[in-house]
């Protein structure tokens, strides 16, 4: 555990999609101080105040050692074996008297960052047999992930910004300023941009708040929330009418082009006006400068994901990159090519059938599966509902729903009254509150680390792996050693068995899935150095688009060629990837997916709908991450952030004031919160950022319950949601407003 002198450590950090590269001085088992990591490939010593945050998460010394097991009311500190026997004990009857959907997941943003527990959720479902599987994408990102497997044949198979070489960049609901990006690992986003403007280009951003994204840019456009779909529609038709289609080189690769200029031509900029709250001249003119500027990329995210027709919306923002000609072109919107683990590098197999949702419906709201999950707004109702197929048990990893979900407080309420919670995770808090056994992981610091998803979505290509900074002790397993364990339990294998077992099991499954049998029994014959999370990553780099393939490639990645690059391997600037990227049956990019046009009739119908008084929207701060970084001493300083923005005219309607404090009603739900009065979101709109909430009874979180904050889903409708992807709507929700004693 511990060495004698000051050195220095790197290491990947695990916070946000950025992936910026950190730079660690130790001393013994402390962190004296954190910095970005200068010679990193890709981040440039880079960071963020969340990176320096690495030091307390470490260090917090509410950050849980000991699996808890609950005794009556409280949580008592056990071993790991006892820890385990719980869940067999609680688990194994669960399954055998009600089945194997008697038993749901849910899993949480951390997993997507963790190769430890991402690449051990597919077996552990497996294992458990369960359809019921939610997750925080379906408070997030589902609907461009629906949009780019209709379009482009991969769930991740999403282009990304040429930042550093376009003209022109319009952003849609994303603050990369604060959220360091999403859907688009581009670690100093705010340089960037900047280097954008001074080379001659232009960053328009189009959101209901003057972000901070919108500080940055050239020009920023009040927008209605949800109806970027009605603005994307109009800008389509500026390009139509106004004779600005540039297809060029993409017209061989695209298929449905007639299709889709036929069903987005009615929705003219003047048409839609009205519901964007945009005046269709700035449409137009907006249409205009996206398709003059000579490289020019359309970006959306969360805020327009988050919403009533997310699926159409990011569809459309693609759409909008096809017909300016910008997709898969420098400067303009481009496929990664990641080394590990992307599907999209992966040689097709046989015949591709057509991406499809809906294999199978959730039992009460009848909501389609995509991807393979349910809408995570529709936990509560099946754990609530009896019936065949009820919830009876969840395993919880890395997720905090109390206060993430949309009408947290009925799943608070929902999880009361299941015979099992399972939580891995490294508080006692709003959620592991409620579990029978918390199953804590281990420091980050403790574990190597790979970033599976965000190569896929990254601004340049690149390879990078970090060791662990310190091995975790013997005494505590990794979280990939715990999801061995839960694995073995689902599969019904005594708690005393073997973990290495389990793991070569699964390890043999992902080589025969990725070799012909000769070549994977060959394989499967040769020792690695590896176990664990690491012997995949080994197996996905070596048969990746840059690997060794096993010694055939000379030069070719592997792992142990990451490991003897601690600043990582540069994979070069984006390359144009079409036709090769794309999975779609047709070998094209679709252009006009048949259930996206059908949806256009829904939005329709919508244009001439009369806007609520007043809707609310969230807000990212820079110093929080999502509803778990709040215990954090370095990031719990200054002014509370947990505030209400609301718009002059709006504060004086409402008799509300800065200091004030407003309650924001919805249904039978409310929240209250400090106001702060600011002309940075537009008028008819309140900003409450989400997250908050740590004064529930029974959580552990000292510094964070000292600031507790206001519970933006205890007030939002779990009911609400695109019908497409199953997203929850987050944003533009109707409230009652009013100041408070
Ligand atoms: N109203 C509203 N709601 C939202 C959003 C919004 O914008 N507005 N955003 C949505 C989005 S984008 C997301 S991604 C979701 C997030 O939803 P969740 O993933 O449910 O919530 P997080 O706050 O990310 O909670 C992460 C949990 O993981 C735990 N954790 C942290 N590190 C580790 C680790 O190393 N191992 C384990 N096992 N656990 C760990 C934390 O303690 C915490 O309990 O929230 C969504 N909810
Ligand atoms: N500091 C920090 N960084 C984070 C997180 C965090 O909590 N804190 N969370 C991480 C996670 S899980 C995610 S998913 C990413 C998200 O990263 P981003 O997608 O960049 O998310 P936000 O910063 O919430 O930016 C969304 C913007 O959309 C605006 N908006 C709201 N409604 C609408 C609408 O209807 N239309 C339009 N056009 N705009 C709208 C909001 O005002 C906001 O400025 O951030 C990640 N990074
Ligand atoms: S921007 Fe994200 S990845 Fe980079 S230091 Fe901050 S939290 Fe970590
Ligand atoms: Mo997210």
């Amino acid at each position: 555990m511990t060495a004698t002198t000051p050195h220095t450590a790197h290491r990947i950090c695990p916070l946000c999609e950025a992936c910026c590269g950190l730079e660690l001085s130790l001393d013994g088992d402390q962190i004296l101080a954190v910095r970005g990591h200068a010679a990193d490939v890709f981040s440039h010593g880079y960071i963020c105040p969340k990176g320096v945050a690495v030091r307390d998460l470490h260090h917090d010394p509410d950050r849980l050692k000991t699996p808890l097991v609950k005794r009556g009311e409280r949580f008592e500190p056990v071993s790991w074996t006892d820890a385990y026997a719980e869940v067999e004990r609680l688990l194994t009857p669960l399954l055998a008297r009600h089945g194997r959907q008697s038993v749901g997941v849910y899993l949480g943003n951390p997993v997507a960052h963790k190769y430890g527990l991402s690449l051990y959720v597919p077996p552990l479902v497996r294992a458990l047999g369960t359809s019921n599987v939610f997750s925080a994408s379906t408070l997030d990102q589902m609907p461009k992930q629906l949009a780019a497997a209709m379009m482009f044949g991969g769930g991740l198979t999403i282009p990304v910004p040429d930042i550093d070489r376009t003209d022109y960049l319009l952003v849609l609901g994303a603050n990369p300023a604060a959220s360091n990006g999403s859907l688009w690992t581009v670690p100093d986003f705010r340089g960037r941009a900047r280097a954008l403007r001074r080379r001659g280009g232009r960053l328009v951003v189009i959101d209901p708040r003057r972000s901070e994204t919108a500080e940055l840019a050239d020009e920023h456009h009040f927008l209605r929330p949800g109806s970027d779909v009605f603005l994307l529609l109009g800008i389509a038709v500026t390009l139509i009418e106004e004779n600005r289609l540039r297809l060029d080189r993409l017209a061989r690769h695209v298929a449905g082009l007639e299709e889709a200029i036929a069903a987005v031509r009615p929705f003219t900029p003047e048409r839609v006006a009205a519901a964007t709250a945009l005046p269709a001249g700035t449409i137009r003119h907006i249409g205009r400068e996206l398709s003059g500027a000579p490289r020019a990329a359309v970006y959306g995210r969360i805020g327009t994901c988050t919403q009533e027709f997310g699926t159409l919306a990011s569809w459309l923002v693609e759409l909008l990159n096809v017909l300016t000609g910008n997709l898969d072109r420098p400067g303009g919107a481009m496929f990664p090519k990641a080394a590990a683990f992307a599907t999209n590098t992966l040689p097709t197999a046989g015949t591709r059938r057509p991406f499809a949702t809906g294999r199978r419906r959730s039992r009460v709201s009848q909501a389609p599966e995509v991807f393979g999950e349910f809408p995570a707004t529709c936990m509560a109702e099946e754990i609530e509902t009896p019936g065949e197929g009820q919830i009876r048990g969840m395993i919880v990893i890395g997720g905090n729903p109390v206060l993430s979900v949309p009408n947290g407080g009925r799943v608070a309420r929902a999880f009361e009254t299941l015979e099992v919670l399972v939580s891995m995770d490294i508080y006692l808090n709003e959620t592991s509150r409620h579990a029978r056994v918390i199953l804590p992981g281990v420091s980050p610091l403790e574990e190597s680390h790979f970033d599976v998803p965000f190569p896929q979505l990254a601004y340049r290509n690149c390879a990078r792996y970090s060791p662990a900074v310190w091995p975790h002790s013997a005494a505590r397993p990794a979280e990939w050693q715990t999801m061995l364990q839960l694995i073995a339990i689902a599969k019904g294998t005594p708690v005393t068995g073997d973990l290495a077992l389990v793991d070569d099991e699964i390890y043999a499954e992902q080589v025969r899935k990725s070799l012909p049998q000769e070549q994977a029994t060959a394989l499967l014959a040769r020792p690695t150095p590896w176990q664990g999370p690491e012997r995949l990553l080994d197996l996905a780099l070596r048969l990746g688009p840059y690997g060794d393939r096993f010694g055939q490639v000379p030069n070719g990645l592997s792992l142990a060629a990451l490991v003897a690059h601690p600043e990582g391997i540069d994979l070069g600037a984006l390359e144009p990837r079409l036709p090769e990227v794309l999975r779609t049956p047709s070998g094209k990019v679709e252009l006009a997916p048949a259930p996206l046009i059908a949806d256009l009739a829904r939005a329709a119908a919508r244009l001439d709908e009369s806007p609520p008084d007043i809707v609310v929207i969230g807000r990212r701060q820079l110093a929080s991450n999502n509803s778990w970084m709040h215990n954090l001493p370095t990031l719990a300083k200054g002014p509370v952030r947990c505030t209400v923005l609301i718009h002059p005219l709006d504060a004086a309607r409402f008799g509300l004031t800065t200091g004030g404090r407003a309650r924001l009603t919805a249904g039978d739900r409310s929240v209250e919160a400090p106001v702060e009065v600011s002309d940075e979101v537009m008028p008819g709109v309140v900003s409450l950022p989400h997250g908050w909430g740590h004064n529930l009874p029974g959580v552990s979180l000292r510094v964070a319950e000292k600031r507790p904050g206001a519970n933006l889903n205890a007030l939002l409708d779990d009911q609400r949601r695109d019908p497409l992807s199953g997203n929850a709507v987050l944003s533009g929700v109707a409230v009652v407003l009013q100041a408070c004693a």
